[in-house]
This record gives C-alpha cells, sequence and structure tokens, in this order.
C-alpha cells in the first residue's frame, strides 16, 4: 500500500483546508460589521479571492513557516521568547544595518524584535512613523521593502520573529487615499469621516475625550481644500479611516498580508481602541473593534498563518481583556496585547512602596489565561505613561483615584518632595487636571539622579529598581518586551529640542539613539551600564530554562497579606514558580507560611540559584529584590 506523505497537499488544498478551519470565525464578524453595507454574498466572495491572490503571492519560505506554525500553534508563548523594540535608523541606521545587530540580539536573548514605524512617513512631523503615506514601501532613508524582507529572513534563520507597526486606525493626509479624497473623489472619501460642516462633530465631541489636548486640540480638523471636516483623533494630519466601510478593510487586509509576504511574522496593530465610532460614546473599545480584529487575525490565518497579531490598545485595566478574547471571541482576537496596567501599577507601586493597589488591580480585572492568547509586558515604551487607574479600584485602597493619579504624575515629573524621577509631564489637560508623564526606564526610577549625586548606594538602588522591573515582566506570564537602550540604562535624551519637526512632542526625550559604545561593552564592564545588561540578560536566560515561566502558564496573583510585596504563582505542569517582588528601598520580610511554603525547606530561587535568606520562619527580600522561587 502506498501513502500520499502530507507534504504532498497542494497549495490549493492547505488553502481549502485553512479556509474551511476559519470560515466561520472570519465570516460571522464580517457580517455583523458589514452585512448592512454589503451583500454577504459579494463579502465573502471579496474576501476570498483577496486570501487566494496573496496566498499565491506568499513566498515558499514562509509558507513552510506557515507549516510549522500551523502544527505549533502556541509558539510565540515558549519561555524562550523576548521582545525587543527598536527604532531602525537609532539602533542600526538602517534595515541593512538591522540584519547586522542580529548577533548582538541573541547575546541578549530576544527572539522578537519589533522594527518600530519604518513604512514611508509624511514628510516632516510624521508622528515618529505614524503617520504613513504608503504602507507598500519602506521609508527610504532606513531602506527597500527588499532589504527589509532580507533582514526578516537572517531573523528567521536565527530564530527571531520580525514585528513591524501597521498604523491602521489612521493614514497621513498625505496618502495616496486622502490625496483622492481631497480631489473630489466619492470612493475614497468614503475611506474616512468627513462632514460638510461641523454640526455632527460638535455632537461628538461632547462625549469624545482629547489624546493630545496640548499639540492637537480636539478630534477634528477642517480641510480648505476639501471644505468638509475630517475625524483626526490624534494629529491634525492623521486622518482616522472609516472601519464601518467594507473597502477600509479590504484595502488594509490586503496591505497587512503583503507586509507578512514580506516576512514580518508579528503586527503591532496601533491604536485599535478607537477604530470604530459611535455617537454619544468616548468612541473607543466599541465591541465592533474586536469583531475587526478576530477578522484580520482569521482571514490572515488562512493566507499567512505564521502571521500573529499584537493589539495596542492603552486603556483602562476593565477595558483590556476583550483584546486578547473573551466569550464568543476566545482565542481568536490578538494573539498579544500590551499588558498597560501591569505597566502602570509598576511605576506606581515604586511610587508609594505599596503593592495594594497592584495586587487589587491585577486580581479584579484580569483571568488568569487566555486561550492561545497572552500579555507583552513591559516598562516602558516609545510612548508617555498615561495613569490609567480606575477611581474605583483607587477607592478600594484608600485612595481617590483623581489625587493617586494626580500624585503620580507629580512624582514622575520630579517635583513631589523625595521623588528619585527625571521624568516631565506631557499633554496636560487643564480642563480635565489629568497629566501624562515622559522619561526613559532609568531617569524615571531615580539613575539619573543618582549618577547626578555619583552616591554610589543611589546608583545600586536604582539599578534594583530596574533589574526588579524586569524580573516581574519576564516572570508575570506573556511576552517580556525590552525597550531599546533600557538594557543599558539610558537616560532621557534632550536633544529632539533642537529639531523642529520633533520640538513639539515630549515622548522624543525617551527616544534617545543606541549607544554601541557602551552596548558592545556592556556584557564585561564594570559599570551601571554593563550591570543593568548582564542583569536583564540573566533574567531572560534564566527565564528560558523554566518551563513554569512559559507565556501561557496561568498567572495567580496572590494575596499574601503584605502590601509592600507584590506576590503571584505560575502554576506549571510540570514545575511552579512563586515570584515575590519589593516595590520598597527596605528589606522586606514575609511568613513562609504566607506563600504555602515551609520555612525548613524553603526552594530555590532561580534568579541567585541559591534559597532566599530567611529569618526564622520568614522569607527575607532585599531592597527592590526579586525571588522567583522554583517548586520543581
Ligand atoms: C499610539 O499611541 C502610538 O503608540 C503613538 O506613538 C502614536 O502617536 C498614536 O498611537 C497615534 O498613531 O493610540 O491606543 O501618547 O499612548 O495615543 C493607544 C498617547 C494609542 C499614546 C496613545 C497610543
Amino acid at each position: 500500500m502506498t501513502q500520499t506523505p502530507a507534504s504532498h497537499l497542494s497549495d490549493d488544498d492547505l488553502f481549502e483546508l485553512r479556509w474551511t478551519r476559519a470560515a466561520r470565525d472570519l465570516l460571522t464578524p464580517l457580517y455583523r460589521l458589514y452585512g448592512d453595507a454589503m451583500a454577504p454574498e459579494e463579502l465573502e466572495a471579496r474576501i476570498r479571492e483577496l486570501l487566494t491572490q496573496k496566498w499565491a503571492e506568499r513566498p515558499a519560505d514562509l509558507k513552510t513557516l506557515d507549516m510549522k506554525r500551523d502544527l505549533i500553534p502556541d509558539w510565540f508563548l515558549a519561555q524562550e521568547m523576548a521582545g525587543y523594540v527598536f527604532y531602525v535608523d537609532k539602533f542600526a541606521g538602517s534595515m541593512k544595518g538591522v540584519a547586522e545587530r542580529i548577533p548582538y540580539l541573541q547575546s541578549l536573548g530576544i527572539t522578537y524584535a519589533h522594527f518600530m514605524p519604518c513604512l514611508m512617513p509624511r514628510p516632516g512631523d510624521s508622528d515618529g512613523g505614524y503617520a504613513v503615506m504608503d504602507y507598500g514601501q519602506i521609508d527610504p532613508r532606513l531602506g527597500t521593502m527588499a532589504e527589509f524582507s532580507e533582514t526578516a529572513r537572517q531573523m528567521r534563520a536565527t530564530e527571531i520573529s520580525p514585528c513591524i507597526d501597521m498604523v491602521l486606525n489612521h493614514t497621513a493626509r498625505e496618502h495616496e487615499w486622502a490625496e483622492a479624497a481631497r480631489a473630489g473623489d466619492a470612493f475614497y472619501q468614503g475611506f474616512y469621516h468627513l462632514f460638510d460642516d461641523e454640526m455632527v462633530p460638535l455632537q461628538y465631541e461632547r462625549t469624545l475625550l482629547e489624546v493630545f489636548p496640548n499639540q492637537a486640540p480636539g478630534n477634528f480638523t477642517f480641510d480648505p481644500e476639501m471644505g468638509k471636516w475630517v475625524w483626526t483623533t490624534f494629529n491634525t494630519f492623521q486622518w482616522d479611516l472609516n472601519w464601518a466601510n467594507p473597502e477600509v478593510f479590504l484595502a488594509v487586509m490586503g496591505i497587512i498580508l503583503d507586509l507578512a509576504n514580506a516576512g514580518a511574522e508579528v503586527l503591532r496593530l496601533d491604536a485599535v481602541a478607537f477604530m470604530w465610532k459611535r455617537m454619544g460614546t468616548v468612541c473607543q473599545n466599541e465591541p465592533e473593534v474586536h469583531d475587526i480584529l478576530q477578522a484580520i487575525n482569521q482571514a490572515a490565518s488562512i493566507a499567512a498563518p505564521a502571521t500573529i497579531f499584537k493589539a495596542e490598545a492603552i486603556v483602562g485595566p476593565h477595558q483590556l481583556v476583550p483584546y486578547l478574547g473573551e466569550g464568543r471571541h476566545a482565542g481568536k482576537v490578538s494573539n498579544l496585547a500590551y499588558h498597560n496596567s501591569l505597566m502602570v501599577q509598576y511605576w506606581s507601586a515604586l511610587a508609594t512602596g505599596r503593592s495594594d493597589l497592584m495586587t487589587h488591580t491585577l486580581k479584579t480585572h484580569f483571568p488568569q489565561s487566555f486561550l492561545g492568547a497572552e500579555w507583552g509586558t513591559y516598562l516602558r515604551c516609545h510612548d508617555d505613561i498615561g495613569w490609567a487607574i480606575t477611581d474605583d479600584d483607587a477607592r478600594a485602597v484608600g485612595v481617590t483615584g483623581d489625587g493617586h493619579r494626580r500624585f503620580l504624575a507629580e512624582f514622575y515629573a520630579g517635583r513631589f518632595p523625595g521623588s528619585f524621577a527625571r521624568g516631565a509631564d506631557f499633554q496636560v489637560n487643564e480642563a480635565t487636571g489629568d497629566a501624562r508623564t515622559n522619561g526613559s526606564l532609568a531617569s524615571l526610577t531615580g539613575l539619573e539622579l543618582a549618577l547626578e549625586s555619583g552616591d554610589p548606594e543611589a546608583i545600586s538602588v536604582a539599578q534594583r529598581r530596574i533589574l526588579m522591573g524586569h524580573a516581574l515582566i519576564a516572570g508575570f506570564g506573556g511576552i517580556p518586551l525590552i525597550y531599546m537602550g533600557d538594557e543599558i540604562g539610558l537616560l532621557n535624551d534632550h536633544s529632539y529640542a533642537e529639531d523642529p519637526d520633533l520640538a513639539g512632542d515630549g515622548r522624543w526625550m525617551h527616544r534617545p539613539p543606541m549607544d554601541w559604545e557602551i552596548a558592545g561593552c556592556a556584557p564585561l564592564a564594570q559599570t551601571h551600564h554593563g550591570e543593568i545588561w548582564r542583569g536583564v540578560q540573566h533574567i531572560l536566560a534564566t527565564r528560558a530554562r523554566v518551563p513554569a515561566l512559559r507565556g501561557d502558564v496561568p498567572t495567580d496573583i496572590l494575596d499574601a497579606g503584605h502590601d509592600r510585596l507584590f506576590c503571584i504563582r505560575r502554576n506549571g505542569y510540570t514545575d511552579e514558580v512563586i515570584g515575590i517582588f519589593n516595590v520598597t528601598a527596605h528589606r522586606q520580610e514575609i511568613a513562609a507560611s504566607a506563600l504555602g511554603l515551609n520555612a525548613a525547606d524553603l526552594p530555590r530561587d532561580l534568579l541567585t540559584d541559591e534559597p532566599p535568606t530567611r529569618a526564622e520562619d520568614r522569607i527575607v527580600l532585599p531592597p527592590y529584590g526579586a525571588l522567583w522561587l522554583h517548586l520543581a
């Protein structure tokens, strides 16, 4: 009897099988979204045609990767996964330069490389590349699409997954769709939210918030050429796409598949919360957003199944979970989403020296795990920090939401007495009292101030804050994302103020260029840079060896009755980790029994490879200490 090897399935067979697998999860949200705008048969035919075409164009080596990922769909949740986030120019000058830095990424333990926006931006101020005028081209200052593909290929060969930014809430006003709309083309006018007069915009404004109240107040911009108002949530040159139009879905889906076919394995979907508008609401997190994300993800699972999606929804703790899928969407929406809440709680805990708000918030709003999806955990990124703490959560630990948010902004701007931070305000909104914060990880954790004082003890304390944070994001679950330069403690960079295109946006302060002189010798240097680098490297290397630290092992937030220590349990199949994080500058003790442990027989701490220090029946943590206790 002869057998046909599975690999003899034709490309057409594979497409058909994957269509059958995903059709219902793709078409159901599409019909919900666009059933009124397009006949279901036409919608199905159009999406199928698009997917067929992009599948036919997909390079053979990526089709092999598709097969591997179909077999191991949770590949990105392995404990070896760790991300690195960088601007191509600031990290390596160009796309080609990035390829040359692969050995550096490997030495740090990186398996996922996020290229910050690198598609052709509008000229001048482009919001750091988040105003794209051509999605089919790499920014020519960085290289070409062929060079991106080649860099991606080299990364693939070393098992690093390239991630690329896909800005899909808006295009630049210079994008050809916007140009056509301005020229009066009705088809492309339907791609945006346009209004003949200010009546409807003003009605929306009653409930909308402002993302950039200082640099771009309001949410609409009058375009004199068209004589119409345009929805512009962010800057005036970023035109919001009209996602209620199925043609927008089809056009953007085509772009996403082109990027996947160029070698992007992860797509960071920018500002997704804003994609659906509904009168009388803040127009964020509407249920349709989750339908759009599911449809994108399911479409890619047919035509480019190796691809996963990371949602950027920087929203409140009570609004985050649907992005990873719950109820009817479980396991089908985004594969990753930023854990904005964990990030905010880290900073809040450092400022207050208390863990109670962190424990309460993370216990209240988040399940222990998801289905085939997880968090991207991080301490800093290229954006400001918005103090996303709800009034209810604040009240639960005896403070007011408003008071606590103001305190955090004051503390990290360095104005609060005794603050160790060197940050700056961002988008202070006089009307609402809201203020956000800029600053690099090192400057916000006190390293800048400590270096100025020259006090070795203060420098060491700041380093500990940084490394405790990295142990937290690497131990928590999901994928830890390291922001370029944080691994060597780069400080705020004020040089942006001299560039007229950047001067108006203080977020450039924490986007310094990579310092290769420092990074090059960091593995051996007896400096704070070296100590931070080795600390981060050690944390990632340790994590990579521990099955219980896989991204998708459930995370149990422990209420251990201690308001200075944050405690979690990762309960794996074969082993277990109890993570304990000291958010204070003082030594702390906790009874072993509070964590269900026997003081006479304490498990080994993975980070030091020794049992923790003990005082009678209590576990001792040094200032800003982190323990990963391993129960095998
Ligand atoms: C995202 O930002 C990007 O990360 C920012 O760099 C862009 O300016 C913005 O979109 C527009 O493309 O939309 O869902 O500073 O935290 O606007 C959250 C505010 C976003 C950002 C927020 C964020």
